[in-house]
């Protein structure tokens, strides 16, 4: 095909290595940097299909490994509305990125062109953007080569976070329409959420600075210049692990990951009691909160409490603006500890279901409530309005000074939260406004209710992919006999819950475990993965067993 003249040229500056493998994920392609050229140069190209695809809408590129170690990277694609890439066209992206010659390579993307019906005589245009990671530059160079194969009207946003990049290409694709999003640019990102904020929390008392964790990553200087642009005591901050220069601090024993997993203040950070903490991860998505109490222990304030935060406050906003059938509901994963789910059935009494791991599941679940709260517990997530929440937000008929002011703010809530993907940034301007609001600190927050004891673990087993679940990924179909011997493991702890699934980003098998009390689970966390290890091929070290 014509269309496809330049690409082998191009192509051969940006070869694959032979062997190499790749597969587009729940992260897109994720793996070492050095070994990414070949696929980002892939991806240049793929976008411009898409965008073709999309009859010239805006596709998104964005080149980052998120909360992985520094030397990994990774790029994803971002469809029209700021969305994840549609899930049929990750088939196409994996075939194309691992097309060993030249000519594969052409035949592959032609077969996408006849999969898909594209016109090639389509504009493509294409946004993207890179994390602070070093590889960055240079799988940026092969993107753009791969984007002027297939003369693609390309625009670079530089360095920003994943969230902004999401937010341009909706704001872009949406402007002149009755859902224009924003400006398609930082400052308009910055006005926009700064200003939801300010709306929200005018008049109430100012709250203490807030102590910001950045993973050394982009969220450091993009937060900074956030709390310049609200330029408001509402927003006072104090930026820890925000060295984006010296090589191998990113993520290091730092950033929403860390804190998650190890239940621990990042390093660089002295807790002190009475203040509020919050971390971001190296490409500012994901968030967590934490403080320490007065004996100095360590309290995290995870996705799963960010979501009952703000399902909570929207339904009494629903119910203060006197709007009838206007229903909350929230997403969570297996990975939802499972007080907060009990938390949200049976005190909150909202309705809840359980997505696959990984946010664009979340999403297309929350697409269907009304008002659809979804929060990874790792603290990735967002808040979705559907259409016909929107429409009675905007027919609601107020019959009091008081409904007048929940109308006001629920739409206040709605411009600050980035409803294309989850956001640290934007989650945090949600997190402090509603504390504000309520006059909270981060302990009141913490006590709407305890977080049973959790274990997350990872197994490496010769071939994951023979790990198959059903059930939200709770229950295994294979390998055989492998859930009973879970199952009966389980039985012997009081409140104990325990589900192995393959990870979608690594090559291992997630173990994950809670219980009643902190040794329960861990025995049991230990108990299981063992199990994996002994009767589904582990490799290496067979799990510890617990200190
Ligand atoms: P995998 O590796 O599939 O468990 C991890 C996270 C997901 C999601 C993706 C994408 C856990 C247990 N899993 O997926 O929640 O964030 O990475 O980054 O946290
Ligand atoms: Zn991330």
């Amino acid at each position: 095909m014509a269309h496809f003249a330049k690409v082998a040229e191009l192509s051969a500056r940006h070869p694959k290595a032979d062997g190499a493998s790749f597969e587009y994920g729940t992260a897109g392609f994720r793996t070492l940097g050095d070994t990414l050229e070949s696929t980002v140069f892939r991806v240049g190209l793929l976008a411009a299909l898409r965008s073709q695809s999309k009859q010239g809408k805006t596709i998104g590129v964005m080149i980052t490994a998120s909360h992985n170690p520094e030397c990994d990277n990774g790029v994803k694609l971002v469809d029209p509305m700021g969305e994840m890439l549609q899930q049929s066209w990750e088939a196409h992206c994996t075939r194309i990125a691992n097309a060993a010659s030249a000519d594969e390579l052409v035949a592959a993307l032609a077969a996408v062109v006849e999969a898909e019906g594209i016109d090639v005589s389509v504009q493509a245009r294409v946004v993207y953007a890179r994390d602070t990671r070093p590889s960055g530059p240079l799988l940026q160079a092969a993107l753009e080569d791969g984007l002027a194969a297939l003369g693609a009207e390309a625009t670079s946003y530089g360095v920003v976070t994943t969230p902004q990049l999401h937010y341009f290409v909706r704001c872009l694709n949406t402007a002149g329409t009755p859902a224009a999003y924003g400006e398609p640019t930082e400052a308009g990102y910055r006005a926009k959420y700064t200003g939801a904020f300010l709306r929200l929390v005018d008049g109430r008392p100012l709250p203490a600075p807030l102590h910001i964790d950045a993973a050394n990553g982009v969220g450091g200087p993009e937060v900074r210049k956030l709390a310049a642009a609200a330029a408001s005591p509402y927003l006072r901050i104090e930026l820890h692990n925000d060295d984006t220069q010296t090589p191998g601090r990113l993520n290091k024993d730092c950033g929403a990951d860390y804190v998650k997993s190890n239940q621990r203040a990042p390093a660089g950070l002295d807790l002190e009691p009475g203040a509020r903490y919050c971390s971001f991860d190296g490409d500012a998505d994901r968030i967590v909160y934490y403080y320490v109490d007065e004996h100095r222990s360590f309290h995290l304030l995870d996705g799963d409490k960010i979501s009952t935060l703000v399902a909570t406050y929207l339904r009494d906003l629903v119910a203060a603006a006197g709007i009838e059938d206007l229903q909350v509901g929230v997403v969570q994963t297996a990975y939802a500890n499972g007080s907060s789910t009990s938390y949200i059935k049976d005190t909150l009494r909202l309705p809840t279901v359980f997505a696959k791991t990984g946010v664009k599941h979340l999403h297309h679940e929350a697409e269907k409530m009304p008002i659809g709260v979804y929060f990874e517990a790792n603290g990735h997530g967002t808040v979705l309005f559907n259409s016909a929440a929107v429409d009675k937000l905007r027919h609601a008929a107020p019959q009091s000074p008081a409904q007048e002011d929940a109308i006001r703010r629920l739409w206040a809530l709605r411009d600050l939260i980035n409803e294309s993907v989850g956001d640290a940034m934007s989650d945090m301007l949600l997190v402090e406004a509603i504390l504000i609001c309520k006059g909270w600190t981060p302990a009141q927050w913490d006590a709407a209710y305890t977080d049973l004891p959790s274990r997350l673990l990872k197994v490496v087993v010769h071939d994951r992919t023979q790990f198959k679940t059903t059930n939200a990924e709770q229950t295994l179909t294979a390998p055989p006999r492998l859930q009973d011997a879970i199952d009966t493991l389980v039985a012997k702890f009081p409140r104990g819950r325990a589900f192995v699934r393959p990870s979608g980003t690594e090559d291992a098998v997630r173990v994950y475990a809670e219980a009643a009390t902190r040794a329960d689970c861990d025995q049991l966390a230990y108990s299981v993965a063992g199990t994996v290890f002994d009767k589904a091929g582990g490799r290496g070290d067979r799990p510890a067993e617990f200190i």
